[in-house]
């Protein structure tokens, strides 16, 4: 009987996708920016709302010829959300299939997470940068079993009175208040920001409203509040590109930006529907799983071979997708995600709840839809349910193996040849003034 750790490599060895050669190390060296966009869903990019782009900056990111972005990029987090969005981002592991892996196993989980991996791979410093208390979704532990050097917690910025709402430090503050911080780290560096204004319930300060952007008139405070928190989060994107621009950071670097997972619950939808222009009443369980689509994006300034890449993937893709792209072999790492750029990918996107999509079908709330037409595919010929009985094993064989190295903390026993283990005993976040 095989070990559980060697019927994790052998499905990992068996799944592998090898990097594109034409996207292979053209970021190498570069330091690293990874911007969270908080709960930030695909379809508000390249919107208009009474005639204003709603993110005129992300729309300009997504669009340019040095920026590789995809368009059917799917969340796949459970009940972790940001967390599992996190793991998933920078383990290419899934989170559990209730709760959230960082809160009830992240003080000892075996990780070999991107932070120690370019530590190890080119001397990358790292350090997050979020708005919250350290302790939320127990990040302090996390992060120093990931290997992170630094994290750079609401501790570190003044927020005081309105400088502050909901789960942190507001966004162009965040963005601000980080670059004394920054400005010491060594270099290459991997640096992520996660972004907390657009958040539910999507409010605003009323000084922090852009006078003008008008929002939508729904009867639903949460849609019309999204488009304002969205319009927040692309001007402080606007600020931090200007601050990388004239501190000459631009040019050394790669900037990812991606959304962590929906903002709009499935039971606004149908606010939503009319703003999307589409029918309240046409709205299905289809329209609800589109909607699950968040962008992923990866801008290399100064290279021009970027594009909108179609292809169906998600959070879980990411880790092999951007190691490749800076040079890294990513292939002796425990993955489950498969690089979004090679030709060798599976298009099967597997939920957190057994769900998914591909190019040709979605498979929601027990029902397959087709996705040329939007409808359920009631009796499917054998040909098509062949191929749909084929998916559903394919997910549930990549949840199960996720599912059984989160819980039995598999990695304990897998060390990648000249990998070193991460002492979090090395690493101390407090700032000195907590
Ligand atoms: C909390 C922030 C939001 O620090 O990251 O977390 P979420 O509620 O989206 O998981
Ligand atoms: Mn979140």
């Amino acid at each position: 009987k095989k070990s559980d750790i060697d019927n994790v490599l052998d499905y990992v060895n068996k799944n592998y996708a090898d990097a594109n050669a034409k996207y292979a190390g053209v970021a190498k060296g570069k330091n690293v920016f990874t911007i969270h966009l908080e709960s930030f869903q695909q379809f508000s990019l390249d919107l208009k709302v009474n005639d204003q782009e709603v993110t005129p900056n992300l729309n300009r990111i997504y669009h340019s010829d040095s920026t590789i972005a995809f368009d059917n990029f799917f969340h796949q987090v459970g009940q972790g959300k940001t967390s599992d969005a996190e793991n998933m981002l920078e383990t290419s592991i899934f989170g559990l299939p209730q709760g959230s892996l960082f809160a009830t196993q992240g003080n000892d989980q075996t990780f070999q997470a991107m932070p120690s991996i370019l530590k190890q791979n080119g001397g990358y410093s790292s350090a997050v940068f979020h708005g919250n208390n350290a302790s939320f979704w127990n990040r302090n532990n996390v992060y120093k079993n990931m290997g992170y050097q630094y994290f750079f917690d609401a501790s570190y910025y003044d927020t005081s009175g309105d400088k502050a709402m909901g789960y942190g430090l507001k966004d162009k503050l965040l963005f601000y208040d980080s670059v004394p911080y920054l400005e010491k780290m060594q270099q290459p560096f991997y640096a992520k920001y996660i972004t907390v204004t657009n958040h539910f319930p999507y409010s605003l300060d009323d000084e922090d409203k852009d006078p003008n952007f008008v929002t939508t008139d729904t009867d639903s405070d949460v849609v019309n509040g999204y488009f304002e928190t969205n319009h927040y989060l692309d001007q402080s994107i606007g600020e931090f590109y200007n601050y990388l621009k004239k501190s000459g950071l631009y040019d050394n670097s790669i900037i990812v930006l991606y959304g962590d997972h929906y903002g709009i619950s499935n039971s606004e939808n149908k606010e939503l529907a009319s703003v999307l222009g589409k029918d309240p009443n046409e709205w299905t369980d289809y329209d609800n799983a589109q909607l699950q689509r968040v962008p992923f994006m990866i801008n290399i300034p100064g290279w021009h071979g970027g594009g909108i890449n179609h292809t169906y993937g998600g959070e879980i893709d990411v880790m092999p997708t951007l190691l490749h792209l800076l040079g890294v072999d990513s292939k002796k790492y425990v993955q489950l995600g498969q690089d979004l750029l090679s030709p060798k990918r599976s298009q099967v996107v597997a939920f957190r709840d057994k769900d998914f999509v591909t190019p040709e079908y979605t498979y929601t709330n027990h029902e397959l839809y087709d996705n040329k037409t939007g409808e359920v595919i009631t009796n499917p010929s054998k040909e098509v349910q062949d191929k749909i009985d084929k998916y559903k094993k394919e997910v549930r064989e990549k949840l199960k193996v996720s599912d059984n190295l989160n819980q039995k903390d598999l990695l304990r026993f897998y060390k990648p040849k000249g990998y070193q283990s991460v002492d979090a005993s090395k690493y101390n976040y407090a700032n000195g003034l907590a």
